[in-house]
């Protein structure tokens, strides 16, 4: 659509300029230069409960595979893959898988379900004027699939032999921060030690229902240098300096219903924990 209406304004101009001349030939417009997927893998419906691999290259504008990406101790490095059922009702997926000096990214994961799946790929390159861009792709995972409408808004998730509260119902808007007080305790109740885990002490990964649209704040510790960095043209992080209690930014485009996939370690374990959220 886009590419026509250019072709339609782009000619009338070309042949106006070249009016005086003897002969006129029609300007070739090709589409704008932009990072793009290359060799996706799986390229057809996959089954589930079975290891898939994951594989892609991104092309830069140039047509060269992106090689060099950010570097760092922070969380704003590399590449980030994320994969979420599109009901956002079921787990969801982190990984930062490595990349190949040729820039092919590979990885293995199982998709438990059958499902549309959203695939987002979050990237950093090492260069260039954006600081980070991202990328999607679905996959079909085959059977029968009847999404369950999103749960109400819950207070507690259990999750890995640990409880997730969010305190305090969220009262949340669009294009407003504000902070969610969370805590996770073990299953006698006592608070839990975090780990550090991808340069955050907690990620916090959020999806907008219908839209996908997507969101990412990280929840900042004493040991995660380079941990609060800027989104885009947005700085939003939360931090933690008590034992089991997690201050989370959230800072969200549009209202209507989010999920929020709240990841930290603790006891070794990665915790997700999902919750529903409205924003005004
Ligand atoms: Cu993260």
């Amino acid at each position: 659509m886009k590419r026509a209406r250019l072709a339609f304004l782009v000619v009338p101009v070309v042949l106006a300029a070249c009016s005086s001349s003897s002969h006129v030939s029609a300007p070739t417009i090709a589409p704008a230069r932009t990072f793009q997927l290359a060799g996706f893998e799986p390229a057809q419906p996959v089954q589930p409960g079975r290891a898939t691999t994951l594989a892609f290259t991104i092309d830069q504008p140039s047509g060269a595979p992106l090689t060099r990406y950010r570097r760092g101790p922070g969380p704003h490095t590399g590449v980030h893959l994320i994969v979420v059922r599109d009901d956002l009702a079921g787990p969801m997926i982190h990984h930062h898988p490595p990349v190949g000096t040729d820039g092919h990214v590979s990885d293995r994961m199982t998709f438990a379900t059958p499902g549309r799946y959203r695939v987002l790929i979050d990237v950093y390159p090492a260069s260039g004027p954006q600081r980070n861009f991202q990328l999607f792709r679905t996959i079909e995972v085959a059977g029968a699939y009847n999404p369950p409408p999103i749960p109400p808004f819950a207070p507690s998730v259990d999750v890995g032999g640990y409880r997730i509260t969010i305190h305090g119902k969220p009262k949340l808007r669009a294009i407003q921060s504000a902070f969610l007080t969370v805590t996770v305790a073990d299953a006698g109740g006592r608070p839990a030690r975090f780990t550090p885990w991808f340069g955050a002490l907690a990620h916090a990964i959020f999806f907008r229902a219908g839209t996908l649209s997507y969101f990412h704040t990280h929840v900042c510790g004493a040991n995660t240098p380079a941990c609060a960095g800027a989104f885009g043209a947005t700085r939003i992080s939360g931090h933690s300096s008590t034992p089991g209690r997690l201050s989370v930014g959230v800072l969200l485009p549009q209202s209507g219903t989010w999920r929020l996939f709240l990841q930290c370690k603790a006891g070794g374990t990665v915790l997700t924990a999902p919750f529903t959220l409205r924003v005004r």
